[in-house]
C-alpha cells in the first residue's frame, strides 16, 4: 500500500468495515453458492459434440474465443442461441432448497454475464429471456425462491457486453465513439436501477467485466452511479470489483483504500494468510472444474474439485475471516450435474454436522498444520479445530504462547460431543515460548473426511 498520501476526489465511499446489519450478516454467511447460468450452458463447451477447449475451459467463454471446432460464424451462432433458451426442468425452488441444504446462505445468480443476454425482462434491450421461448423472468424466479428460504440474493452483473453495438472497450475517441458509450453508460445505469427497482429484496451486486479502458476512464460516472445505488439502498453491499479511482487504481484507491465492502479480488485463489487481506471483508470465488464456470458438458479430464478438497476451501477461508462462495453451471434446462448434485448432498451433510465451526466465527491466531482454527465470535472460549490433516501418531499438539490469557481445558468432537482426552504435553524444551497440550484422536476413531474438534479455552490454574 502507498505511504505517500496521493489526492483521490473519486475514491472509496464507504467506511471501512461498515458495521450496518447487512455487513455483519455477509460476515456470517461463511459459504455462498454462485449459479452461472446463461445461454453459454446451450453449447457447454462443445461445438457439434466436440471438446472446444479442453484443460482450463472458460465455458461460458466460448463466443468468445471459439476454438478450433467452432463453425465460421460462430457468433452469429450463439448470438441466436437465445430461440433456443427453453429450460423446461428449471425450478428456482429446488435450486434453493438444494443451495440450503448445501449451507449456503448466500447466491450471487448471474443476470448478465458478457455475452449481454438478460435474464430478465430488461426494458432497455430486446436481447433478453423476453425474446427467448421461455419468455418468464428467472431473475424474479430466482430472487424470490432463494429469499423464501432465507438466502440473501446477490446479482452479478457484468458491465462489459460483448455483442452491444454501443460498448467501446478503448478510451472512446472519437465523436461516434463518446456518443456510444455515453449511450452503453446510461444503459448500464439504466439496467441498474431496474433490477434495484425490480428486486428490492436483493442485498447486493456483484459485478464483474470491469477492467476494460473505457470503463476505467468512466470514474466520475462510476462514482456517481455508486452514490445513487446506495441512496437507493442505503444497505446495499458491493464488492470492489465496480469501480476505480481516478488515477486507474482499481479494487484500491490509490491511497490503499478499499473501492467498496469487500475485497473482491479472490477469484479461483486464496490469500496465502490473513495479514494480506489487512482487515478488510472479503470472498473467495471459486469453480468445481480448474476454471469454467458456465455449464461443461464433458468434463472428462478435468480435475473436479472434491468434497474434501472444497470443505479445505472453505474452513480456510473462514479462518481467514473470509466467505467461500462455490460456482455451479446448470446446463440449458437448468439442471445441476450429477457431480454438483453429489457435491451438494455431501458438503451439507458436513456443514451440518459442523455448523458451530463454519457460521459466526472469527480468525483465531494460532498456527497449525493440522487444519484451520475458528472461534466463535459471540463466545471466545470455543475455538473449533478444522482437521484436515490427522497426524500418524494419533496426536494433535497445540502450541499455545505461554502469555495466552486462555488455554485448552477440555475437547470434544463438534458432531457428536464424545470427549477427547487433552493432556499438558511438557515436550521439554524449558526456552520454549509456548506451552502444548495434547488431544489424543483414537485409533478406532474413523472419518471419511476432515473432521472439526470442538476446544474449551479457560484461564490457565
Ligand atoms: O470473465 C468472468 C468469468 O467468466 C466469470 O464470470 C468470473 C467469475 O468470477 N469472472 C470473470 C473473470 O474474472
Amino acid at each position: 500500500k502507498p505511504t505517500i498520501h496521493i489526492e483521490v476526489k473519486f475514491g472509496t465511499i464507504t467506511k471501512p468495515n461498515r458495521n450496518d446489519s447487512a455487513m455483519v450478516a455477509f460476515r456470517n454467511y461463511g459459504l455462498g453458492q454462485f449459479i452461472h447460468w446463461g445461454l453459454y450452458a446451450i453449447p457447454g463447451n462443445e461445438w457439434n459434440g466436440i471438446s472446444a477447449r479442453q484443460g482450463a475451459a472458460a465455458s461460458e467463454w466460448i463466443r468468445s474465443w471459439g476454438g478450433p471446432t467452432a463453425p465460421k460464424n460462430w457468433t452469429e451462432t450463439y448470438d441466436n442461441l437465445y430461440k433456443q433458451f427453453n429450460p423446461k426442468n428449471f425450478n428456482a425452488k429446488q435450486w434453493a432448497k438444494r443451495s440450503k441444504e448445501m449451507g449456503a446462505k448466500y447466491v450471487i445468480f448471474t443476470t448478465k454475464h458478457h455475452d449481454g443476454f438478460c435474464l430478465w425482462p430488461s426494458k432497455y434491450s430486446d436481447y433478453t429471456i423476453a425474446s427467448s421461448p421461455y419468455k418468464k423472468d428467472i431473475v424474479k424466479q430466482v430472487v424470490d425462491a432463494y429469499s423464501e428460504q432465507g438466502i440473501d440474493v446477490y446479482l452479478y452483473f457484468s458491465v462489459e457486453e460483448w455483442n452491444n453495438k454501443d460498448y467501446v472497450k478503448s478510451i472512446p475517441k472519437t465523436a461516434d465513439e463518446k456518443a456510444r458509450f455515453n449511450r452503453f453508460l446510461e444503459y448500464t445505469r439504466n439496467q441498474l436501477l431496474e433490477l434495484q427497482t425490480n428486486y428490492p429484496q436483493i442485498k447486493g451486486f456483484w459485478f464483474d467485466g470491469t477492467w476494460d479502458p473505457s470503463w476505467i476512464n468512466s470514474y466520475g460516472f462510476t462514482y456517481n452511479l455508486e452514490k445513487e445505488l446506495r441512496n437507493n439502498n442505503p444497505n446495499l453491499i458491493i464488492g470492489s470489483r465496480f469501480r476505480n479511482d481516478e488515477h486507474g487504481s482499481r479494487h484500491f484507491d490509490s491511497n490503499g483504500m478499499l473501492l467498496g465492502d469487500y475485497e473482491q479480488g479472490w477469484e479461483r485463489k486464496m490469500p496465502a494468510n490473513i495479514d494480506i487481506i489487512g482487515g478488510n471483508d472479503w470472498d473467495c470465488v471459486m469453480t468445481i472444474p480448474p476454471n469454467g464456470w458456465g455449464h461443461i458438458k464433458n468434463t472428462e479430464g478435468m480435475y473436479l474439485k472434491t468434497t474434501d478438497d472444497i470443505i479445505d476451501l472453505l474452513m480456510r477461508s473462514r479462518s481467514m475471516n473470509g466467505n467461500f462462495v462455490l460456482n455451479f453451471g446448470p446446463d440449458e434446462n437448468g439442471n445441476m450435474s450429477k457431480y454438483e448434485n453429489k457435491l451438494i448432498t455431501d458438503l451439507g451433510k458436513w456443514t451440518k454436522a459442523n455448523t458451530d465451526a463454519i457460521y459466526e466465527v472469527n480468525h483465531f491466531p494460532l498456527e497449525s498444520g493440522y487444519g484451520y482454527y475458528t472461534i466463535n465470535k459471540t463466545d471466545s472460549t470455543s475455538l473449533f479445530l478444522t482437521v484436515i490433516n490427522r497426524p500418524m501418531n494419533g496426536i494433535l499438539r497445540l502450541a499455545f504462547p505461554k502469555s495466552s490469557k486462555l488455554v485448552p481445558l477440555s475437547a470434544s468432537l463438534l458432531d457428536n460431543k464424545h470427549n477427547l482426552i487433552l493432556k499438558n504435553a511438557n515436550i521439554g524444551f524449558d526456552r520454549d515460548k509456548n506451552i502444548y497440550f495434547d488431544i489424543i484422536i483414537p485409533k478406532n476413531l474413523k472419518y471419511k473426511r476432515a473432521f472439526v474438534i470442538k476446544i474449551k479455552l479457560g484461564q490457565s490454574n
